[in-house]
């Protein structure tokens, strides 16, 4: 066995988005694509020699064939060791647990998160930090320059490694430790929340129906809900993880989860339904007859954390993605403690978890989390509920009515524009920004703007700055449409508009029709149809 130098020219487009570098199957398969951005990721880093990398992936198309790839260059780097999951499997917050429970230096997670995968699907690599998380903006820049400069890299040649089998290998002098899974991940979880009160409510009778989605938390549901909780045998379904997700869109909302919401709204039912993502970092909570949105779920978890073992002194402070409703904020102002507004992406989470400043986080995208790792976790918002309500004996229903009934409802819907042109969406972008400073004062309909702007963040742990995340509109009366192009697609541009109106009093609206004024005003203001050719939204959720 031995170490190659390998030959290697750029790839225009390296650029890691939102979440990692996410690019469709076809374009990862291309000779030297894969090895090139993972030896700038190397190279963006100092001191790895000799230290531990976590490396797994949520099970997708071509998983397997990276997982080998990514092996052979940590060997040829001089990494000490890789702690890779069974199969090659672990789930982007069991890595971050992982990172963080064996201090390693940093981690690699192989998932293009709620993308659709298979040979036709999407592919995707993300970087997280020693800290457990996703790498901040300067690394994924730094990842990123030295991507369009590469020349040669480092790959060793020896043979593949069994991930069937849990145990310790060697590779060209580097161990490779092929772990279970679940096993750190579950314990985390164990720790969090109250098991014996969840195994009572099961043993009493409560109905829960987990859909896995063919994609990481089976394994992990299984054995946490089913076997340590208790659950019926059957509770999770499509448990089994598959390449191509069933030919599913692994992505927990009630479009995509159609089979869960269809379940719950069925005469059968159950008293609680949930689902998670590709990877299992994204959650949806589905009461009977009530899908709650992922800013009322992180306003209601913030509000009721005192009930939960793991949050029983209270929390710190809440961060919410800024197109994120500002549900959460009534509750951190209740409770009378700091709410930050970050740019979409978790990897703005980081710094505000790391310095105590917040506990818990989320974002409108299925996404919740605390500062048990440095990821948003599916699986522990689900358990959050479910421990929630073994606390208080309630329903999910009635724990959102009650909510709003004390703080207000957000109205709130996102509007997606799929896979249309990158410089049309550029163009609508521009246009709108160009017409901001004359919104001020405009009157449509009811609605009066109260001010426009174009979001920049500086975080208030390090200072830096990021800009451009997110045109908004603001109205007198509290509501807000924000324009923001996607970070993760990988086919052309995805535009998202989303909405939010606050009511005090008026809580049992359609949602659509709550939203109806801002929705036309969105279309007008930016001209929707005129830059992408689309009268209709692709998906709203
Ligand atoms: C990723 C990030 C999330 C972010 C989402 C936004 O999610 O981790 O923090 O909210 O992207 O996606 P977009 O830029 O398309 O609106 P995931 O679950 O895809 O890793």
């Amino acid at each position: 066995m031995s170490i190659q130098t390998v030959s290697t020219t750029p790839f225009e487009g390296q650029n890691p988005g939102t979440s990692g570098l996410r690019k469709t199957v076809s374009v990862f398969r291309q000779p030297h694509y894969l090895e090139n951005f993972v030896q700038s990721i190397f190279d963006s880093q100092e001191g790895f020699r000799g230290q531990t990398l976590v490396l797994g992936g949520d099970g997708r198309f071509f998983n397997a064939v990276a997982i080998q790839t990514i092996l052979k260059m940590a060997a040829a780097n001089g990494f000490g060791k890789v702690m890779v999951g069974q199969n090659g499997i672990l789930s982007t917050p069991a890595v971050s647990c992982i990172i963080r429970k064996y201090k390693t230096f940093g981690g690699i997670v192989l998932s293009a998160s709620h993308n659709p995968g298979g040979p036709n699907g999407d592919f995707g690599i993300k970087y997280n930090i020693g800290n457990g998380g996703p790498a901040p903006e300067k690394v994924t820049n730094h990842i990123h320059a030295l991507s369009q400069t590469i020349r040669q890299y480092r790959i060793s040649d020896a043979p593949d490694i069994d991930l069937s089998r849990i145990g310790l290998y060697d590779m060209d002098g580097m161990t490779v430790e092929v772990i279970d899974s679940v096993a750190d991940y579950a314990e985390l979880m164990q720790s969090l929340f109250d098991f014996s009160a969840i195994r009572k409510l099961f043993a009493n009778g409560f109905v829960f129906r987990f859909d896995a989605m063919h994609a990481v938390c089976g394994p992990y549901a299984k054995k946490i809900v089913e076997d340590m909780l208790g659950a019926p045998q059957g509770t999770v379904v499509n448990a089994v993880p598959k390449e191509d997700f069933g030919g599913h869109h692994p992505d927990p909302n009630p479009v995509n989860a159609t089979e869960l919401i269809a379940f719950m709204n069925g005469p059968q039912g159950a008293d609680m339904g949930a689902a998670t993502d590709g990877d299992g970092d994204r959650n949806m909570i589905v009461g009977r007859h009530i899908a709650v949105t992922p800013s009322d779920s992180l306003a209601i978890l913030a509000a009721n954390a005192r009930a939960v073992p793991g949050y029983a002194a209270g929390i710190a402070g809440i961060a919410r993605s800024m197109p994120t409703s500002t549900a959460a904020d009534r509750v951190a102002a209740a409770l009378g403690i700091a709410c930050y507004e970050t740019p979409t992406g978790w990897k703005f989470f980081g710094d505000l978890l790391d310095d105590g400043k917040i506990t818990l986080c989320g974002e409108e995208s299925y996404g919740t989390s605390s500062s048990h790792i440095r990821e948003k976790d599916g699986i522990w918002a689900i358990l959050f509920w479910l421990n929630l309500l073994a606390a208080t004996g309630k329903t999910v229903g009635q724990i959102v009515h009650e909510h709003w009934r004390k703080y207000g409802r957000n109205y709130y819907s996102r509007h997606d524009y799929v896979s249309i042109d990158s410089q049309r969406a550029a163009a609508l972008m521009d246009h709108l920004r160009a017409k901001l400073s004359g919104l001020s004062g405009q009157v449509f309909g009811s609605c009066t703007v109260e001010k426009a702007d174009e979001f920049s963040y500086t975080d208030p742990v390090d200072g830096s700055v990021s800009e451009r995340q997110g045109i908004r509109i603001f109205f007198t009366d509290g509501s807000r449409i924000v324009f923001r192009l996607s970070g993760t697609g990988t086919v052309g541009a995805t535009l998202r508009v989303y909405f939010d109106r606050y009511e005090k009093d008026r809580l049992d609206m359609a949602v659509q029709d709550a939203l109806g004024e801002l929705i036309a005003i969105a279309s007008e203001v930016a001209d929707i149809a005129g830059f992408t050719g689309m009268t209709e939204p692709t998906v709203v959720t």
